[in-house]
């Protein structure tokens, strides 16, 4: 049975539980879409990034205790909370020159890269420009269909020449990616109408990622596309993207950076630091949610009654087990009502809440020692005036 057969079956199976359960499914947005070229210009940039730039722990409403303390506060032997990363950013045109403004709705994405979208039947390309003074970046994608010069992956896999120049970028370089999104990269029979697939560095993947490198792609169904410009679904009212990972800053390319930069502007001498110190190694282990710590994430402001999709991605190793719990509303998980899901390094998935519940609410990771370093954030059911 082809892919759109499995997909007929299922909507059909949806219509049968909605008969049956009153409740609803993904609706079509009832208008054909043609195809298109989508273009984004990305960069990776090296920035100082502020993992918690109130100063204060935003979640508690309060001074940073003895716990947060550890990983945030700066001082002779610690970094503190501000690292030199790599970031994915978005420019305007090819130039390079302008940063593409963020709108107020995705304020929360901080530190996680630009959203890169398409809709199946789509061809995405990206221009990508490594601005980094002294590694090689890349962009690997998920999901999409690639050839080899656009994988953006350096191993042995018998290629040579122009089918090498996407797999490790080097300072100062650029590449153009092409992907298609084919019905395979969009949403399966129990997805809902859009999905989320990562992409990151992938020219060392463990320093490019903790570093900084990652972004998602989202695609939508072609037949549940709203607005067609911004391949947006038809059925959801708003989305918050976000990455749960523990950036380890010991293995980030800038670790030696940081320590020359950040040590000697805290009043300290980086000769005396060991980095194969416990505690300096603990102290740079960073809990977060989209590069902030400690309810630092811009509060996502969700309408009372409205749907949003909440897409997920973790990134890290093996301590990288998080289970994003949110306080007050629910989610459809694929079918299943929740209020806790599961993501593991380089996995996705997302869920929808139709929020019934107004007012500030609190989201976190529930896995303990993750609660204590900080991963959580609020958001915000708003009433209509
Ligand atoms: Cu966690």
């Amino acid at each position: 049975m082809s892919t759109r057969n499995l997909r007929s079956v299922a909507a059909l199976c949806l219509a049968l539980v909605s008969l049956t359960s009153g409740c609803s499914s993904s609706e079509d947005s009832g208008r054909p879409y043609t195809p298109r070229t989508r273009t984004y210009y990305i960069a990776a940039d090296e920035v100082d990034w502020d993992y918690a730039p109130s100063g204060m722990d935003r979640l508690m409403g309060m001074p940073f205790d003895a716990d947060a303390l550890v990983f945030v506060e700066p001082g002779p032997e610690r970094i503190g909370r501000v690292y030199k990363k790599a970031l994915y950013r978005e420019y305007t045109d090819e130039t390079f020159t302008q940063l593409k403004e963020i709108p107020a709705a995705w304020q929360h994405r901080g530190a996680l890269g630009p959203i890169i979208r398409g809709v199946v039947g789509d061809t995405i390309e990206v221009f990508f420009k490594n601005n980094s003074t002294d590694y090689s970046y890349a962009i690997h994608p998920h999901g999409v269909l690639y050839k080899k010069d656009s994988e953006g992956a350096p191993y042995n896999d018998g290629t040579t020449g122009a089918d090498r120049a996407d797999d490790d970028v080097a300072p100062g370089g650029t590449h153009k990616y092409v992907w298609q999104v084919e019905e395979r990269s969009g949403p399966g029979p129990l997805d809902p109408s859009s999905v989320a697939w990562l992409y990151h560095s992938h020219a060392d993947e463990p320093a490019d990622t903790n570093a900084g490198l990652i972004g998602l792609i989202i695609i939508t169904d072609d037949e549940k596309v709203g607005d067609a410009d911004l391949a947006t679904p038809a059925d959801v009212d708003s989305e918050v993207a976000l990455l749960f990972t523990v950036f380890d800053e010991n293995i980030s390319w800038y670790l030696q950076d940081n320590i020359q930069e950040k040590i000697t502007a805290n009043g300290g001498d980086p000769a005396t630091i060991d980095p194969g110190n416990e505690d300096f190694i603990e102290s740079n282990l960073m809990h977060n949610i989209n590069g902030f710590v400690y309810g630092n994430l811009p509060v996502p402001q969700l309408a009372l009654g409205g749907r949003t999709r909440w897409y997920f991605t973790a990134m890290g190793t093996e301590v990288d087990i998080h289970t994003p719990h949110f306080h007050a509303n629910t989610l459809d998980w694929h079918g299943n009502m929740v209020d806790t899901v599961e993501v593991f390094p380089a996995s996705t998935t997302q869920a929808d809440m139709v929020t019934d519940n107004p007012g500030i609410w609190m989201f976190h990771c529930h896995v303990n020692d993750h609660i204590y370093a900080g991963m959580g954030g609020r958001y915000e059911v708003v009433a209509a005036p």
